[in-house]
């Protein structure tokens, strides 16, 4: 049995969509980001900083989506390159760098999202957060200039990044990153990535951009 602890629109939408890529069955527990579910016990003992994802499987349960998509395709033995090989460097660091890009969007939606009320925000803090997500965003960019996925072929990096997008451009213009915005089309073409949606998609969002509050 494989169960993905879940929450719509976060970044266990990473290993959603890479168990549908694996055709791998599962189940989806599905809990709250503002509830305070995750922070107790139960959840804990899984994920002991209680953030989503954490999927039990093989007798255990591992957090942090990096170390799941990892764990998940050396486990299958694909969707990624083999450990040893050439590229395998390429795969880890994209499946890093996505967390490089999350972290910054996540400190955005903080603020632009969560915080309450809105006096509360540093506007500041707002302005280099966008910055910063700018400069993650242009060196993805210009990688992705000319390719159709991070690496020659589709693999489970393009999962850890895939739910990086959306949020990406409710606060940066698209229009500014065309290589992104055609590589997200044909990430959100896939199949697979369009049954995780079915399955348990949805979105933090209210607003399809948010502007940087003057100040
Ligand atoms: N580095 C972790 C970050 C996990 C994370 O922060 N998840 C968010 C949702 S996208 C969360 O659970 N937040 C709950 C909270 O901060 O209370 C990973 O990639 O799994």
């Amino acid at each position: 049995m494989i169960r993905l602890h879940h929450v719509p629109g976060s970044r266990s939408m990473r290993v959603l969509w890479l168990l549908e890529e694996m055709g791998l069955p599962y189940e989806l527990k599905t809990w709250s980001l503002t509830d305070g579910s995750l922070r107790g016990g139960d959840f804990l003992a899984m994920s002991p900083a209680g953030r989503v994802p954490a999927l039990e499987i093989d007798g255990r349960s591992i957090f942090e989506s990096g170390a799941i998509v990892e764990y998940l395709t050396e486990r299958e033995g694909r969707l990624a390159p083999a450990p040893g090989s050439p590229d395998r460097a390429d795969f880890l660091e994209w499946v890093h760098f996505a967390e490089t890009q999350a972290n910054i969007i996540q400190a955005l939606n903080i603020h632009h999202i969560f915080l309450r009320p809105v006096e509360a925000r540093s506007v500041p803090l707002m302005k280099l957060d966008t910055k910063r997500l700018a400069a993650a965003t242009k060196a993805l960019e210009r990688h992705l200039a000319g390719r159709e996925t991070l690496l020659d072929q589709f693999s489970a990096a393009d999962c850890m990044l895939g739910f990086n997008i959306d949020a990406t451009f409710r606060f940066l213009r698209r229009e500014q990153f065309p290589a992104l915005a055609a590589y997200a089309a044909r990430a959100q073409a896939r199949p697979a990535y369009q049954r995780a949606e079915a399955a348990g998609g949805g979105s933090l969002f209210s607003q399809d951009f948010y502007e940087l509050p003057d100040g």
